[in-house]
Parts: structure tokens; C-alpha cells; sequence
């Protein structure tokens, strides 16, 4: 398998992240995408290729014009503002308030923000859109006849909403990868979202949507990030009522409980008929990660990846999360390996 990967992930090297009134090293930081890379390298997987370069024209598609305004040149207001530290946002829209715009940068960094784990600094940008790069180019190799090629993104998406950053995410690059398919006249495209986390940003997107099924496995969100999104009884909307599926679970999960719902997720998936699979790539599900509370073994994303590669489709992989650098490469890597097995 291909995978594609770019070194401008470096220039996102915050220094902060505000976590029990903390503000510590980032989780997210540049070693996690080189530790998968070295594995890649190491297990010889395939060939690795930099991204093309997509312009902003495939973004737009899933994210707003102000928004992607705002993170273009956040840092550089926020620095003219005279603020000393990396941007985090201190204010949001409180119950009751407007939904408005505002012009001054504290005011425009909670609009367009979910929390305040996410800092940004000088980077960002570039790095967020070599990330949508990433994920544009192993779509155009999926698309091109690949059977399946692995977006080694950095910064990780699928919180990202149209407008909103957090959880380390500020592009929706799975989202921005299926979007891109159903630009090119595939009909149907399934997103099946492995990490820890619920992709809030993927279901948000797509939410209304028949064309795009959306599927999360993740911690209950009444106990983890993101807290507000990701429950069972939202199933979409609209034309896209049925076409958006949660699946929760409580700390101590194992890979025999959890396995249960990637079943479940693979009889929608099937029923669905997609015409491409993104699967959001998430390895904080290891048992060690230090900010989540599943139990999956390293043996266990190989099982997962052989499962995902029964579905016979073709299929694009965007890295998410995962925060135990030292099992990061394996765990990843072994998910891409028990697919390739399966054949
Ligand atoms: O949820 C957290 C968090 C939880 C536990 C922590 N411990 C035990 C030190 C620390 C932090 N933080 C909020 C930001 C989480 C973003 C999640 C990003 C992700 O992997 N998404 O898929
Ligand atoms: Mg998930
Ligand atoms: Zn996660």
C-alpha cells in the first residue's frame, strides 16, 4: 500500500495545550507522525510519495470561506494584537448569545473554536493544508485504481466542523477526501471513524447527507471529549435521516466488545453499497494511550484491518489520533498490514 505523507506536518509544532488547568506539552505533536512514518519505512509497506498540491478549491467544498479565512491569518492578527503566548481561545457564544462574527481576534477565535485544547501558532496553516494535500492525494490514487493508499495526515480532521477547530483538528481531511470522490461521480462513500473519539466533525458535515454515510465507534461522549455530539440517537437529518450511525462504549472496552460494533458497522456499510470507504484512523483505542479508556491490543489492529479489507472496497485511510508514541508506528502500520493480508 502507498502511503503519502508530507514533511510540512513539522511546521505544526505548538508548544502548549491547556489540559487540567495545565498548560502542558501537546499530545498531538510532530514525533507521532514520524514514528508512523519510520514503521512504514521499516515494515516496507510501499512506496511513500508527497502530497500534489490541490489549491484551497477541494477545502471549500467542506469548509466555509471565513473560516478558512480566519485560520490563514489568525497567528499573524493575533501577534499584531500584541498577545504574547500561542492563540487559545478564551471566550465562546454562551447560551442565548448571537451568532455573530465578531471583528476583534478573542472574539473570532471562540467563534470559529470548540474548546481550548487546541493552540495554534506560527504553522499551523501550512500544516493544516499539506494535511488536506495528504488526504487529497491518496484519494487520487484510490481514485486513480489503487486499491487502497494511506493518508499519513498531520494534523489529524475529523472533529473539524465546516467552521469549528478542536481536538487538535482543523481541516476535516476525511470528510474533505469523500467530498472529493463525490466530486468525481462516485455516488455513495462511507466514512467509518475507528479513533477513540467521535468524529463530531465528519457527522456534522455530512449530517443532512444521504450520499455520505457516516459511522463512529468511540468513548461515550458523556465521558470524553467531545462531550456535546456523538450519542446514539443521532442518526441524521433530513434527506440524511439513517445515514449517520454512533456506537458507544464505556471505559475498559476490549477489542471482543468492540469488535461487536465494527460488525454492526460492517452490515450498514454493506447495505449501503458504497462506492469508496474512508476509514478515519484512529489508534488512541490502544489500551496504553494516555488520554482515552479502551483496551485494544497491538494484535488486534491487525485483526481490524483484515475485517475492513473484507469489505472488498476501494479505500482511503486518514490518520487520526493516538498518543502512545511508542506503540503509535505498530498499531498503525498493523491495521494497513491485516488488510493487505486479507488478500
Ligand atoms: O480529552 C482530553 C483529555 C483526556 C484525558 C487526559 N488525561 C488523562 C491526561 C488528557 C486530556 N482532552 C481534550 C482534548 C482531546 C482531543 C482528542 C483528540 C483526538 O484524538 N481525537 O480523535
Ligand atoms: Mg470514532
Ligand atoms: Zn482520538
Amino acid at each position: 500500500m502507498k502511503t503519502v505523507f508530507s514533511p510540512l506536518h513539522r511546521r505544526r509544532a505548538v508548544k502548549t495545550e491547556l489540559d487540567g488547568g495545565l498548560l502542558i506539552e501537546p499530545h498531538e505533536k510532530p514525533s507521532r507522525a514520524e514514528t508512523i512514518l519510520a514503521r512504514v519505512k521499516d515494515q516496507a509497506l510501499g512506496e511513500i510519495l508527497e502530497p500534489d498540491e490541490f489549491g484551497l478549491g477541494p477545502v471549500k467544498r467542506v469548509h466555509t470561506e471565513d473560516y478558512i479565512a480566519f485560520l490563514e491569518t489568525c497567528w499573524e492578527e493575533w501577534v499584531a494584537a500584541g498577545k504574547r503566548g500561542e492563540v487559545i481561545p478564551t471566550f465562546w457564544i454562551g447560551r442565548g448569545m448571537r451568532h455573530r462574527l465578531p471583528t476583534d481576534i478573542d472574539g473570532r477565535v471562540g467563534y470559529f473554536s470548540m474548546g481550548a485544547d487546541t493552540s495554534i501558532s506560527d504553522g499551523t496553516w501550512e500544516a493544516a493544508c499539506a494535511s488536506a494535500n495528504v488526504a487529497l492525494t491518496a484519494q487520487k490514487l484510490v481514485a486513480g485504481g489503487e486499491r487502497a493508499a494511506f493518508a499519513l495526515c498531520r494534523p489529524p480532521g475529523h472533529h473539524a466542523h465546516a467552521d469549528l477547530f478542536g481536538g487538535y483538528c482543523f481541516f476535516n481531511n476525511a470528510a474533505i477526501a469523500a467530498q472529493a470522490f463525490r466530486d468525481q461521480g462516485y455516488e455513495r462513500v462511507a466514512i467509518l471513524d475507528v479513533d477513540f473519539h467521535h468524529g463530531n466533525g465528519t457527522q456534522a458535515i455530512f449530517y443532512n447527507r444521504s450520499d455520505v454515510l457516516t459511522i463512529s465507534l468511540h468513548g461515550d461522549p458523556d465521558l470524553a471529549f467531545p462531550h456535546f455530539l456523538g450519542f446514539e440517537d443521532e442518526t441524521g437529518e433530513g434527506n440524511g435521516e439513517g445515514y449517520n450511525l454512533n456506537i458507544v462504549y464505556p471505559p475498559g472496552t476490549p477489542y471482543s466488545i468492540w469488535s461487536r460494533g465494527l460488525e454492526t458497522a460492517c452490515k450498514r456499510i454493506e447495505a449501503f453499497r458504497p462506492e469508496a470507504l474512508i476509514i478515519a484512523l484512529g489508534v488512541d483505542t490502544f489500551e496504553e494511550d494516555p488520554i482515552s479508556f479502551f483496551k485494544l491490543k497491538s494484535g488486534d489492529y491487525l485483526t481490524l484491518g483484515k475485517r475492513i479489507e473484507e469489505l472488498g472496497l476501494p479505500t482511503v485511510f486518514t490518520m487520526e489520533g493516538g498518543y502512545d508514541v511508542d506503540a503509535i508506528g505498530v498499531n498503525a502500520v498493523n491495521v494497513l498490514q491485516g488488510f493487505g493480508s486479507a488478500r
